[in-house]
């Protein structure tokens, strides 16, 4: 029978141990409909693990929790397997690189992440801090892995699976190409492993972040506009925006090219009209707005989609899951002419789910919006087929914010228009 192991489905701790039971062929599998914030939470719960973190795994002779003891009761299950290594200082240099993974790479990763998504407070010194003990480990990591292919010994030991999973969160996350390149050994240690079948089946296809989760609700500032000089005769104006040789090219201005959205076909849908009509309707809304909307849509120069967001078991405390939202619609500013969208988080209790409707002008996501705005990845986007009834009374419902939407209620919904 197998061992059941409460978390959610993408959670890199209860990787430790779901990786290692590949190699050691133990059976390890997720609770059913475990739901993060809430499946933690119960009673029952609380009594395999009074913190009520995740993940604990359900054995024969009891609950054990923290992700590193897991793993280790899994991969000792199978007597003599090589996730241990061989020796008494196999098993010292083994327990050595666990406690160096969780503490010299984790912690710091995590101190690092967390601020830029709103579950700390972000404060310059202390990223700066964490980012430099990152460093400093890293390199430490890198200069081992110079001469070593694995952590320990010859083969995959439980060492390297929790190093995996942890440097895993720091890939996907924080750790860009231009951070990673200065350590070619710990670049080519990590996408080794995750290329592994044992890794790969838990961990699927890892790709490398290229950008940081900018600080939250900032703004990309703006450029600053040169002041119009009235008075100025135009030939001098000319003058003096000639760049002088060897000067920055940059510098001179240049007229601004045009978005390529601009230049699709005229569509019958005038987006500023719909966002008039859905502002100013104040009664029956049903009626004049949705249906005015769907009197308006056109499929030929307009696209829809469906938002789900990624990381729903993340979403734990409401006003982060609410600053989350509203960073992503600062950012989605740059879209403001071609776009409309709502989002809405759902559920009385967490973790909130974040589900959108995105109106986009063109028939698909436009590229720069996918380009410029990091939160597009951490969704899944599903187009809406307005043929099929249902997925068209959900985007009504979405617009309308209707309550309850799916069987619950909303905490919120908010509108990009
Ligand atoms: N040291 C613990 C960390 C566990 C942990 O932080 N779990 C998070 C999810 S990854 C959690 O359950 N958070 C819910 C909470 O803090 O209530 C381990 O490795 O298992």
């Amino acid at each position: 029978m197998a061992l059941v192991l409460h978390a959610g489905s993408t959670n890199k701790n209860a990787f430790k141990a779901l990786i290692a039971a590949e190699y050691t062929g133990v059976k390890v599998e997720l609770a059913k409909n475990f739901e993060m914030g809430v499946s933690n939470k119960t009673p029952e719960f609380l009594k395999m693990n009074p913190i009520g973190k995740v993940p604990v795994l359900q054995t024969p002779d009891g609950p054990i929790f923290e992700s590193n003891a897991i793993a280790r009761y899994v991969a000792r299950l199978k007597a003599d397997n090589s996730l241990f290594g061989f020796s008494l200082i196999d098993y010292a240099h083994i327990d050595q690189w666990i406690d160096f993974a969780s503490l010299e790479i984790d912690v710091h990763i995590l101190r690092w992440l967390y601020p830029r998504l709103g579950y700390l407070v972000y404060l310059p010194p202390a990223e700066e801090a964490a980012i430099s003990a990152l460093k400093r480990a890293l390199e430490a990591l890198n200069t081992h892995l110079a001469s070593n292919t694995y952590l320990v010994g010859h083969s995959v030991t439980l060492a390297d699976i929790i190093m995996i999973c942890n440097l895993g969160i720091g890939f996907s996350r924080v750790l860009t190409k231009s951070f990673t390149s200065a350590l070619p050994h710990v670049e080519r240690y990590f996408w080794t492993l995750v290329n592994q079948p044992n890794f790969k089946k838990i961990m699927g296809e890892v790709k490398q972040t290229d950008s940081i989760p900018p600080v939250p609700s900032a703004k990309k500032p703006s450029q600053p506009k040169e002041p119009k000089a009235k008075d100025e005769p135009k030939e001098a104006k000319k003058e003096a925006a000639k760049p002088e040789a060897g000067e920055e090219e940059e510098e001179a201005p240049k007229p601004k090219p045009k978005n390529p959205l601009d230049l699709l076909p005229p569509s019958k849908m005038v987006l500023d009209e719909w966002k008039r009509l859905y502002s100013n309707t104040k009664a029956n809304f049903r009626e004049v707005a949705i249906n005015g909307f769907w009197d308006m849509y056109d499929p030929e120069g307009y696209s829809l989609w469906f938002c789900d967001y990624k990381y729903n078991d993340e979403n734990t405390v409401s006003f982060v899951t609410l600053n989350k939202v509203s960073g992503f619609l600062q950012r989605m500013d740059l879209a403001r002419k071609y776009a409309f969208g709502k989002m809405l988080v759902i559920g009385s209790e967490p973790p909130y789910k974040v589900k959108g409707l995105w109106l986009f002008r063109g028939k698909e996501i436009p590229q720069f919006v996918i380009d410029e705005c990091y939160d597009m990845e951490l969704y899944e986007w599903k187009q809406v087929d307005i043929t099929d009834e249902a997925q068209k009374e959900r985007a009504s419902q979405m617009i309308e914010d209707q309550e309850p939407f799916e069987g619950e209620t909303l905490l919120d919904a908010k509108c990009f228009k």
